[in-house]
């Protein structure tokens, strides 16, 4: 399969001129000059962010449709999906600490498809599939802070489920410690498991394919075509990463360093790449220093670039960007 792109030509000029722009502030300086309104990339809402769900009622309620339809994954690329709520990724649940969460799950679809979420602890049972045209529904309390995949739960075929495109992130918010002000984002990161026919139509999962976990290609929310994220200079970026896999993602943004990394209680301080498996998740905080072009990239998968798998965060002043 080939897939060309002239605006990804354009972001390796880019990326390999770098960048001459003027000597920014430190980044700390600049900071209090930028304003935290969170980024998106064209597949995935913002977040509501910690204040807003932390300060909402303490009962959070998601209602959400198993739809199997077709799904345009950009470069002239669709396929046959399977969906929560028609997307891929699947729309990112938010919730805070404490907070008793329900989740209706209602499959519209033609086989059987279920739901398990990492952000709760529970019965498996609940997760398990139910027969399209069914219902279920699950009610917890979301006890541990930080960003969980969740996903289709069809029993011994849930890795096709999980790789025909049922899967998204859901956060749950501290409750009592106050995150830094940060430009948010959610970043899933996902593959494709089939090949292209002439129009371009992917026509569903290869069974063989997804059971050697060999992709056809991977990308950054279920698109091959992401545009340029604008930030400014100073800026802290908070992102919300999941990796659905195939193996670990590394983590790494191109030209700066992780100024944080939460997985788990404990941050870790000052990370070039962090390592993030299949079905896990982190939150990585990182600063634009300066003027340019910071591409987000699976450093074990650069070779993907050319499908796209590269998210770049761009400031104002760098030309030749986005689609
Ligand atoms: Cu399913």
């Amino acid at each position: 399969m080939r897939i060309r792109s002239a605006c990804f030509t354009l972001t390796l000029a880019a990326l390999v001129a770098g960048c001459s722009g003027r000597q920014a502030p430190s980044p700390h300086e600049a900071h209090a000059a930028t304003n935290n309104a969170p980024l998106r990339t064209k597949n995935m809402d913002p977040v509501k962010g910690q204040a807003a769900t932390c300060s909402g009622p303490r009962e959070k309620t998601f209602n959400i449709d198993v739809i199997e339809q077709n799904v345009d994954l950009g470069m002239g690329t669709s396929f046959a999906a399977w969906t929560y709520n028609g997307r891929i990724p699947a729309p990112t649940l938010e919730a805070c600490e404490g907070d008793q969460v329900t989740i209706n799950l209602n499959n519209k679809g033609t086989t059987a498809h279920g739901l398990d979420t990492h952000a709760l602890m529970i019965d498996a049972r609940h997760y398990s599939a139910i027969m399209p045209g069914k219902s279920m529904t699950m009610v917890k309390t979301a006890d541990t802070p930080g960003v969980f995949m969740y996903h289709c739960a069809s029993g011994p075929v849930t890795d096709l489920h999980i790789k025909s495109g049922i899967h998204g992130a859901m956060i749950v918010y501290p409750r009592k410690e106050q995150l830094r002000p940060a430009r948010e984002i959610v970043v899933v990161e996902d593959a494709i498991y089939g090949d292209r026919d002439e129009e371009g139509f992917i026509p569903g999962t290869n069974p063989v394919k997804a059971q050697k976990n060999d992709e056809s290609f991977s990308m950054f929310n279920g698109r091959m075509d992401n545009d340029a994220v604008r930030v400014n200079p100073g800026d802290l970026v908070r992102m919300y990463f999941i990796n659905v896999g195939p193996g670990v993602a590394s983590a790494h943004v191109i030209g700066t360093v992780l100024d944080r990394v939460y997985d788990g209680k404990t941050p870790l301080y000052g990370v070039q790449t962090y390592g993030v498996p299949a079905g896990g998740g982190a939150i990585l905080e990182f600063y634009i220093p300066e003027e340019g072009v910071y591409p987000f990239v699976d450093h074990d998968k650069l070779a993907y670039l050319s499908y796209g798998l590269a998210l770049p965060f761009a400031t104002g002043d760098v030309s030749g960007m986005g689609h």
